[in-house]
């Protein structure tokens, strides 16, 4: 059910004069000419041809040709929501941009968040890093925080971007594939890049197959600066933490959702916000003082490390909620320009060559993908704090700028509109002192490619060490040449010897000679995501398998004991509609076993009830359904009779962790609660499969 609405607030209220409800309207031209027949060209004599004069049709097909506009060149597949923002307390002492100050003030956001390599049409649930880009529309401006899900990044230089995406985009020649970095130019672009290696690891583990948006962590991944209203800088690097937990797929389910349903995660998000689960976000940042930059084994410059939580302690500083759905999924999500570089007084940058060199490239790819100067216009994007200066006209000018003037300085308007002193909250860059000579060169302190991928490695668990092997199974397994195949193995041999020599015996090539076993080395326990795991079964999704003749009194307990810790049960059967129970009880059913399959759910639950299992049996979709939900580590239930579709599936109920059987009536209710706890666990890694 969904909660109460989302509090107005100035974006929305902005929003708004841009809405344009059609229902009980006449149809008009865009002139605004009322339209009398919108199902016939105009005609000389019925079987005629089509008169030029039409302008009705011509002003209906020209609208059509022209509605698709370029998709991004990366992130192009994403999807957005509304919400706000609010600090937990006043960080002056940091910072003075000013939404960070009052913890009673709701800073209205839009959030997009993305997958990186496909085209727009493609799949959500594919390997691949996801973008998470929020929007705070402050009183002082737009400060756009455009992140991705993972800390670090595959380039130390922005002048490699073009390398970098040409090498993970389809081939060239053939165009393929789609939305996967499983091929040559990608693995060819790792082996010969090396810097790469430590975000390669991260794009190989869970991470890049999240179970959700919602369920996922997001970071600033540069190092930014935060100034406070005495000038005193220090360096900030950004974390967004979800509330729910970080979770993911396991590889099989992401890529069955492929095709069972591409568009998961925007379903997920959307249906969340529609159920009144608002997704929400803790901010967090991690700070440096300016005298300690050279004091880490890394270089905080560098964009191919992080700073370690252990080390530099991330401290929470606000909560952002995700409350409402966009209207309109082309003038919002599609339209909507981020930049790294739509900053607010407060926040700074530094000088990571990456984050230069992003300065540049978004604003121009804006000007193509959005047709012009004027981007900044289209209602997403308008910031709430008011627009004053003397640019002027271009492609879409929609404001009506009054006057004679539109230069400065000048008398003629006393010099209006005119630059803010630091103290209005006129922006003034940090003033860094800088020199040095023009050099195309990179710092020797960001040579060290491998110890932070170590790092990442000595801090997974081993579950998450057999995915991240399996991963690379799978993606340089794809790779045709034997040459680049060999050349993945012997880079990640400076990794680990014990992963190269595991990744080698997938792919077909040679181990590093004289494996050493793994170093004990340094670890960060705050990177592994299952160490850290919340559980929880809030807004999960369980299936629940019944059909004509279910018991009820198998159903019941076990919907009021999801209910009530947050989950959402969705009725199975072999068809759409009204099923009855023995007692001649209704319940709907959402879904057959034909609209659905197990990977679109958390859980699933066999009902019992002699003539319903009889008819499940039968038609046997409910065991396959059952089997699939097993392989992929889902909490599994059954009560009475239903535990006989568990055997068909090859299940021995009672001795598998995650699977809860009530054999008697009397046990469903105790049943129900070890079915949530069981869920609340999300995986039962040591079942065997
Ligand atoms: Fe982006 N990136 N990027 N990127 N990026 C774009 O801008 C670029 C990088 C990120 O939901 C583009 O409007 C360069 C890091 C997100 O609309 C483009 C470099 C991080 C989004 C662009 C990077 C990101 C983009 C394409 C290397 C994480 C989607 C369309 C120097 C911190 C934003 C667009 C949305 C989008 C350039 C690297 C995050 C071409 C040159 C690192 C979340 O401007």
């Amino acid at each position: 059910m969904k909660k109460e609405g989302h509090s107005n607030n100035a974006k929305d209220e902005q929003l708004e004069q841009f809405r344009v409800d059609h229902k009980g309207k006449k149809m008009t031209t865009t002139q605004g000419l009322r339209v009398s027949d919108d199902e016939h060209s105009l005609k000389a004599g019925g079987r005629g041809p089509t008169l030029m004069e039409d302008f009705q049709f011509r002003e209906k097909m020209t609208h059509f040709d022209h509605e698709r506009i370029p998709e991004r060149i990366v992130h192009a597949r994403g999807f957005g929501a509304h919400g706000y923002f609010q600090v937990y307390e006043p960080m002056a002492e940091y910072t003075k941009a000013k939404f960070l100050q009052d913890p009673s003030v709701k800073t209205p956001v839009f959030v997009r968040f993305s997958t990186v390599a496909g085209s727009r049409g493609s799949a959500d649930s594919v390997r691949d890093v996801r973008g998470f880009a929020a929007k705070f529309y402050t009183e002082e401006g737009n400060y756009d925080l455009v992140g991705n899900n993972i800390p670090v990044f595959f380039i130390q230089d922005a002048i490699k971007f073009p390398d970098l995406v040409h090498s993970f985009k389809p081939e060239p020649h053939n165009e393929i594939p789609q939305a996967s970095t499983a091929h040559d130019t990608f693995w060819d672009f790792v082996a010969n890049n090396t810097e790469s290696a430590h975000m390669v690891m991260w794009a190989m583990s869970d991470r890049a197959i999240p179970r959700s948006y919602r369920m996922m962590e997001g970071f600033g991944v540069h190092t930014f600066r935060f100034v406070n209203e005495q000038g005193k800088a220090r360096f900030v690097k950004f974390h967004w933490k979800p509330v729910l937990g970080v979770h993911s797929f396991v590889w099989d389910e992401a890529q069955k959702l492929a095709g069972r349903d591409p568009d998961f995660h925007r379903r997920d998000l959307w249906e969340a916000i529609e159920m009144g689960d608002y997704p929400e976000f803790e901010l967090g940042v991690q700070m440096i003082e300016e005298e300690d930059e050279h004091t880490f084994d890394f270089d905080i410059l560098d964009p191919t490390k992080l700073w370690p939580e252990e080390i530099v302690p991330v401290k929470m500083i606000g909560k952002m909620t995700l409350n409402r759905n966009q209207d309109n999924v082309f003038a919002e999500t599609e339209q909507a320009a981020f930049h790294p570089g739509h900053v607010v007084p407060g926040i700074d940058f530094s000088n990571d060559p990456l984050l230069q060199g992003r300065l540049f490239s978004y604003t121009d790819t804006q000007l193509i993908r959005l047709g012009g100067p004027n981007f900044h216009q289209i209602p997403i994007n308008r910031p709430v704090a008011p627009v004053h200066n003397n640019q002027r006209d271009g492609y879409h000018q929609m404001a009506i700028d009054k006057g004679q003037v539109s230069y400065h300085k000048n008398s003629l308007q006393q010099n209006d509109p005119h630059p803010a002193a630091e103290a209005e909250g006129g922006y003034v860059h940090y003033q860094e002192k800088v020199e040095g000579r023009k050099v195309r060169q990179r710092s020797d302190s960001f040579n060290d490619h491998y110890s932070q991928a170590q790092l990442f490695w000595n801090s997974m668990t081993d579950v998450e060490k057999q995915h991240i092997i399996e991963a690379f199974h799978f993606e340089v397994g794809k790779v045709k040449s034997k040459d680049v195949r060999q050349q993945v193995v012997d880079v990640f041999a400076n990794v680990d010897e014990e992963l190269a020599a595991a990744i080698a015996a997938g792919v077909g090539v040679k181990a590093p000679s004289g494996v050493s076993a793994s170093k004990a080395g340094l670890a960060s326990p705050a990177l592994s995501q299952e160490q850290n795991k919340k559980k929880s079964a809030a807004t999960r999704k369980v299936a629940i398998l019944l059909t004509e003749g279910y018991d009820a009194l198998t159903v019941t307990p076990m919907l009021e004991a999801l209910e009530k810790a947050g989950a959402h049960p969705e009725i199975v059967s072999s068809h759409v509609g009204a099923v009855k129970s023995a007692d001649g009880q209704e319940a709907e059913a959402v879904h057959s076993f034909l609209t659905s399959d197990p990977v679109i759910f958390d859980a699933v639950y066999v009902a019992g009830g002699k003539e319903s299992v009889a008819q499940l049996k039968a038609g046997q979709k409910a065991a396959e359904f059952i089997k699939d939900a097993f392989k992929h580590f889902k909490t599994i239930g059954a009560a009475t009779e239903g535990a006989e579709i568990l055997a068909e599936a090859g299940i021995p109920a009672g001795t598998e962790p995650g699977v809860t059987v009530a054999r008697q009536l009397e046990d469903v209710q105790a049943s129900s609660e070890s079915f949530i706890s069981a869920l609340a666990e999300h995986r039962h890694w040591s079942r065997q499969v």
